[in-house]
């Protein structure tokens, strides 16, 4: 399963970002992408709710594996998450740079929560060979579960694209903001906006939880959480 969805917020003119950063603070759109892209939602009617995972290796030793949702971003949505955020928490983080010794002078190398790919196609080769559980498989102590695309604008062109994207997680928000950075367009051909009840649905079964719908007005800012799904 190569699949992923796209978690972005973005104003009326599809506008993400300002000089490197995100042109809003959003407390609550924030909580909410930590929420999708963190929390490992087990399929329904399976028993087994436990997100770590023993598995048997060929020499009969057992080993743990974590089992965590995968965030692939560019280099420069990896730069732009404050320090005390990144790695983003309880995430497999797959940064994508061209330049192969990206990590090597980083702190985070070495880290069994982040990963360099050289390209969008590689990050998802990579995740998808952590999706599996299979004994012995690889030496990783991470499976992946969901995945998910956060950015930035060069990785979206290539994300929307895909005929692996399954779901645009969009928080539209409802006004003009200064931006120098833009989300490409959703061609309707190939994905279905689906209407605020439908959209607020979705949400909450694809969470297992409950999720503020509507419009969420936060100080100036009014803005809710949809959803398109690939036709
Ligand atoms: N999607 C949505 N809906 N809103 C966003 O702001 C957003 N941002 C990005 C990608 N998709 C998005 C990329 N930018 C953090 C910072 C910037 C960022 C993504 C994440 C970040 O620091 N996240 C922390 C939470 C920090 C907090 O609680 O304030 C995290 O743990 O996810």
């Amino acid at each position: 399963m190569r699949s992923f969805s796209i978690v972005v917020a973005a104003d009326r003119a599809m506008g993400i970002g300002k000089n490197g950063g995100l042109p809003w603070r959003l407390r609550k759109d924030m909580a909410f992408f930590a929420k999708i892209t963190s929390k490992v939602v087990v399929a329904q009617g399976v028993q087994d709710a436990t997100t770590t995972k023993t598995t048997t290796t060929a020499a009969g030793e057992s080993t743990h594996q974590r089992r965590v949702n995968a965030c692939i971003m560019g280099r420069k949505t990896w730069e732009s998450i404050p320090k005390k955020f990144r790695p983003l928490s309880d995430r497999f983080n797959v940064i994508v740079s061209r330049d192969p010794h990206y990590l090597d002078d980083k702190a985070e190398k070495g880290n069994p929560l982040v990963a360099l790919a050289t390209s969008f196609e590689a990050a998802l080769d990579l995740v998808e060979s952590l999706q599996s559980p299979s004994p012995s498989s690889t030496s990783s102590s991470i499976q992946v579960a969901r995945t998910f695309l956060i950015g930035g604008a060069q990785l979206y062109n290539e994300g929307v694209r895909s005929k692996d994207c399954t779901h645009i997680f969009l928080t539209r928000i409802d006004a003009t903001v200064d931006c120098d950075t833009f989300f490409p367009e959703i061609s309707p051909a190939e994905y279905q906006l689906l209407p605020s009840t439908q959209s607020h649905a979705f949400l909450e079964d694809y969470l297992q939880e409950s999720v503020e719908g509507g419009v969420i007005e936060e100080g100036s800012y009014q803005y809710e959480y949809t959803v398109y799904n690939r036709i």
